[in-house]
């Protein structure tokens, strides 16, 4: 395992509140891998920045009567505020709109042009004169001539999911009248020049994801199409070019950048040299499957065009979609769950618990379902993993004052427990390092259920010879799953590590210490509560009620 680490995930656009489906794929699975990687000794560091330019954003200010900067800055905060409430612990959060962002994109488009990566090209773009703006991407909206969806906006139908060429009956989204076309000149990315490197590249990355790679594989072959990287519009980083006044970049060649210009600054202004930790690190991107394009060709073929300066990722962990009920999340239909909203129903763990529970390593769409949620929540993660240590404590104190006994000599059951525990740093650490989550915690869902089972054969209640071995096993038991679950649950772990009676935060602990017996006889336990309460069907019928009307 490499030292070092950096972790990224895909930066939250600074335009609305972040929802289950935002967590699911890219910022909960970047935190858990981001908890694992540090208690392995890892010098890890997850940084994240919200996306603060672009037309969509642009565009919302100005009809909230804010300046763009301000705009941004409510959702920066607001974004940060609900992410640390779910206890996604990110060691640096930024923005793309920052000074050094800035400069570092300027810096980077410099290198491109001077190295002949970048050409000015006159394009036809709608214009509307009643405001007096070109209007690109979602300033024009009309008929997708694919699908023939109405009110799509002219850089995507949201409703065939294709960029159209040329929108049909083109209206200016600000005031409803139909554009013009004019002329202007734009700056163009020659991605079509990256073919062959993005190939090599993609053969020889020993960690990227198979299935995404094949398909990428395939866009290369099927032909790039260079990037028109440049807008029109007053809110972005501006061109940094004689004759490219009132021009900015595109959304999409910033925003990427500051993963590297976001770690830099942290980096440096702990006193580490940034370049040097960033190439010599492990770099994660974590995404969901919309932005594979941008992730797989777009951001690696700048960073091949600067000379790799900075390293490309090692991994670029690609999760799917989530529904809601099975229905696709749409926020203008009511369909969705904030998470703040959330959190005000339910503990952050629970949510942890299931959305990694239903979250394979793939590209596969996963679905939020209530009912499901409660029979996971009530079954698994309290019938069996609360159960477990609630009653593993619950009974030491009970027996033995919450003092653990000494033990004798195992027998055959006891020496199959003590080997679980022994193998529990890899049997889940493997998992975790091939980047199966779900997969980990089912593991671990297995080691609790193997102790239930333990505990239930041996039955320490009738005080019988092998009540002693049966407690303190348990109790060890008990401590390394608080330290397996860290990663995951890092409140519930920090409870059951304080009902142990153990000193200090969990997160000092390394990953290995879960295959110790760390726990010694006449150690004393904490007080032994219960760790979770259960979920009620009547609230759930609430809470699904409260979403829609989906017609
Ligand atoms: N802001 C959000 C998205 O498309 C977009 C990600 C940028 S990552 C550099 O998911
Ligand atoms: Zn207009």
């Amino acid at each position: 395992m490499n030292k070092k680490a950096i972790i990224t995930s895909a930066l939250p656009y600074a335009n609305g509140e972040i929802h289950l489906g935002h967590v699911a794929s890219t910022y909960l699975p970047a935190d858990v891998t981001t908890r694992f990687l540090k208690l392995n000794g890892v010098e890890a560091y997850y940084v994240c920045a919200s996306d603060d330019f672009g037309t969509p954003i642009l565009i919302q200010s100005e009809k909230e009567g804010k300046t763009p900067a301000e705009y941004v800055a409510h959702w920066n905060k607001r974004d940060y505020d609900d992410f640390s409430a779910f206890n996604i612990e990110f060691d640096y959060f930024y923005k793309t709109s920052s000074p050094e962002n800035i400069a570092f994109v300027q810096d980077v488009f410099k290198k491109l042009n001077d190295s002949g990566h970048i050409y000015e090209k006159e394009i036809i773009q709608f214009y509307c004169n009643n405001d007096e703006k070109f209007l690109p991407d979602r300033y024009v909206k009309g008929i997708c001539p694919y699908c023939k969806a109405e009110d799509q906006y002219s850089d995507l139908c949201e409703s065939c999911g294709r960029v159209p060429e040329e929108i049909t009956d083109p209206k200016c989204s600000l005031c409803g009248a139909t554009p013009t076309k004019e002329k202007t000149k734009h700056y163009f990315f020659k991605l079509k020049n990256f073919g062959d490197s993005l190939t090599k590249w993609l053969d020889e990355a020993p960690h990227l994801q198979k299935d995404v790679k094949k398909y990428v594989q395939n866009w290369i072959k099927s032909g790039l199409i260079d990037w028109d990287i440049t807008r029109d519009i007053p809110w972005g980083v501006p061109v940094p070019l004689d004759g490219a006044e009132g021009k900015v970049f595109y959304g999409w060649f910033d925003n990427h950048l500051a993963y590297i210009s976001t770690a830099l600054k942290f980096l440096n202004d702990k006193g580490i040299d940034g370049k040097e930790f960033w190439n010599s690190a492990d770099i994660y991107h974590f995404i969901g499957k919309d932005i594979v394009y941008h992730h797989y060709l777009f951001l690696p073929a700048m960073r091949l065009g600067i000379d790799s300066e900075y390293k490309l990722p090692d991994y670029i962990p690609t999760r799917g979609h989530l529904t809601l009920q099975s229905k696709k999340i749409s926020k203008s239909r009511n369909w969705y769950i904030g998470l703040k909203q959330f959190l005000e129903f339910y503990p952050a763990d629970y949510l942890r618990f299931y959305l990694i529970s239903i979250n394979p390593y793939s590209q596969d769409d996963l679905n939020f379902d209530w009912d499901d949620f409660t029979t996971r929540i009530n079954s698994e993660l309290i019938g069996n993993l609360g159960n477990f240590v609630n009653r593993a404590l619950g009974f030491t104190k009970k027996a033995f004052d919450g003092k653990v006994p000494e033990h004798d000599s195992f027998d055959e059951k006891d020496l199959e427990a003590e080997q679980k525990i022994k193998n529990l740093a890899s049997d889940v650490g493997t998992l975790m390092e091939q980047n199966h989550l779900d997969r980990a915690l089912k593991k671990l869902m297995e080691f609790s259920s193997f102790f239930n089972q333990y505990f239930q054969h041996k039955e320490p209640w009738k005080k019988g010879p092998g009540t002693a071995n049966c407690v303190y096993l348990s109790v060890n038991a008990a401590r390394s799953m608080a330290i397996a679950l860290f990663s995951f649950l890092p409140e519930s772990s920090q409870k059951i590590w304080n009902q142990l009676g153990l000193d200090g935060k969990i997160s000092s602990s390394s990953w290995n210490d879960m295959s110790l017996l760390g726990i010694s006889s006449n150690h004393v336990l904490g007080d032994a509560s219960p760790i979770f309460a259960k979920v009620e069907e009547s609230d759930i019928e609430k809470h699904k009620s409260q979403l829609g009307p989906f017609e």
